[in-house]
């Protein structure tokens, strides 16, 4: 059955640098003005990282929490904190990021090659942000960056059971260099996998740089839902940079809108993906 479109944004990321990307929303004024703008424009999740005062990425809680307080207070999104951080952060503030009590988290599924770096994501870690999310009423979303991610979430929900709210929303992240590559192939390969996975489970898909367009269209071919925004793509067409998180969403909305698939609002996501009601 074709469903309106989940848009999620990321604006921020924790890999490019204020310097190198200007247009990147760094301040937390930065970031809730970025986010009421693309919630007016069609997005209905925000995928949250946060910088420091020199902004340089930080999972620092207290900040996590004012964060969270204020994104609730002045839009309806569904807010999504990052439990994946930057590839330098220890596991330990990576479980601490859920004390800061989003509607959602993020939870990859496996180790990664990131580039020159490895995102590392071992078994134990993973079985322990799944749990502790359900324990505290958090929805996952599950990264897959690899078919093989796949294979590890039948395995942990056969294991440790369904996450908190009983429904499964996976996110394909394609494109990274090491993962998957950003193409119609490798998502239609990921789609066939979720076979094994609940009836109902959902997936977004996001396509890093210039992967980002075919990886859209294919998501929106094959029931998917989106995700955009600058923490995967600088670049909106060759030697254009992106002027903001907005012209992302504004694309990903003509995209969804064009295949007959308007965006969801805030609400209508939270209750496909099990999450309660705006607080
Ligand atoms: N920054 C990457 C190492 C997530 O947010 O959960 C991890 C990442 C995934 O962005
Ligand atoms: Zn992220």
């Amino acid at each position: 059955m074709t469903t309106g479109t989940l848009i999620t944004v990321a604006p921020t990321g924790a890999e490019s640098a204020k310097a190198d990307v200007p247009a990147l929303p760094v301040t937390l004024d930065e970031l809730v003005a970025t986010a009421k703008e693309c919630e007016a424009l069609g997005a209905s999740v925000i995928h949250v990282h946060i910088r420091d005062d020199d902004a340089r990425p930080t999972l620092d809680l207290g900040r996590l929490r004012d964060t969270v307080a204020a994104l609730r207070d002045s839009t309806d999104l569904v807010v999504q904190l990052s439990s994946g951080g930057a590839v330098t952060d220890p596991e330990a503030h990576r479980l601490a990021v859920l004390e800061a009590a989003p509607d959602m988290a993020s939870c990859t599924m496996g180790t990664v090659n990131f580039g020159d770096d490895v995102f590392l994501n071992r078994w134990e870690f993973i079985v322990d942000l799944h749990t502790r999310m359900r324990d505290r009423g958090i929805v996952p979303e599950y990264e897959i960056f690899d078919l093989g991610h796949l294979t590890a979430l039948v395995r942990l929900l056969d294991k440790h059971g369904l996450p908190a709210g009983g429904h499964v929303h996976v996110d394909f992240v394609m494109g990274v260099p090491g993962g998957m590559p950003g193409t119609t192939e490798a998502l239609v390969a990921c789609r066939q996998a979720l076979r094994e996975l609940p009836a109902g489970t959902t997936f977004s898909a996001t396509g890093i740089g210039r992967t980002t367009i075919p990886v859209m269209l294919a998501s929106l071919s094959a029931g998917g839902h989106l995700r955009v925004g600058m923490e995967d793509t600088v670049t909106y067409a060759k030697g254009r940079p992106v002027e903001s998180n907005m012209q992302l969403v504004a694309r990903a909305v003509a995209f969804a809108q064009l295949a007959q698939r308007p965006p969801l609002t805030p609400a209508e996501v939270r209750e496909l993906l099990g999450v309660p009601p705006h607080r």
